[in-house]
């Protein structure tokens, strides 16, 4: 089974700034950990970052050929990418969508994801732990377990 996680725009910013929000862990991290975790659930992971929508989009497009599903914190474009959720409904894999913040409990505009309601799982509040609650959900799911 192989995975691609995808963080959206100004995650390599993660444990440089607003640690209070986002916690301290940096993004190389972050993927440590899933890395780390990937390994004993005996799955592979492949990690793509990146500040742009359509570089975002084409790196979806492309890793669909590869991968079974999709773990993806989309950034700020969780509450503005049609083009996001398009994409990923598009390639025909299963996602699990993630927030290291409660995003519920933020400014009112961050109260709306695109991408939540064609997702097969939302973790959201948990900082690095909701990438890993994600990990195991998505590898359970396309388990069928
Ligand atoms: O909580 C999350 O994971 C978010 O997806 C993070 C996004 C935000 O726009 C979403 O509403 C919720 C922001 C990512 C930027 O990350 C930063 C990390 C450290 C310092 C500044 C930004």
């Amino acid at each position: 089974m192989r995975i691609a996680v995808v963080h959206g725009p100004n995650l390599r910013l993660l444990g440089r700034r607003e640690p209070e929000v986002y916690g301290t862990d940096t993004l190389d991290d972050v993927n440590e950990r899933l890395e780390a975790l990937a390994s004993e659930l005996g799955v592979q992971i492949e990690t793509f970052q990146s500040n742009h929508e359509g570089e975002l989009l084409d790196f979806i497009d492309e890793a669909a050929g590869r991968v079974d599903g999709f773990l993806i914190n989309p950034g700020a474009f969780t509450h503005t990418s049609i083009a996001l959720r398009d994409g990923l409904v598009g390639v025909d894999r299963p996602f699990v969508e993630v927030h290291l913040s409660n995003t519920a409990g933020r400014e009112r505009f961050r109260r709306h994801s695109y991408l939540s309601p064609v997702a097969s799982g939302v973790v959201y509040g948990f900082g690095v732990h909701s990438y890993l609650l994600g990990l195991r959900g998505l590898v359970a799911r396309l388990a069928g377990r």
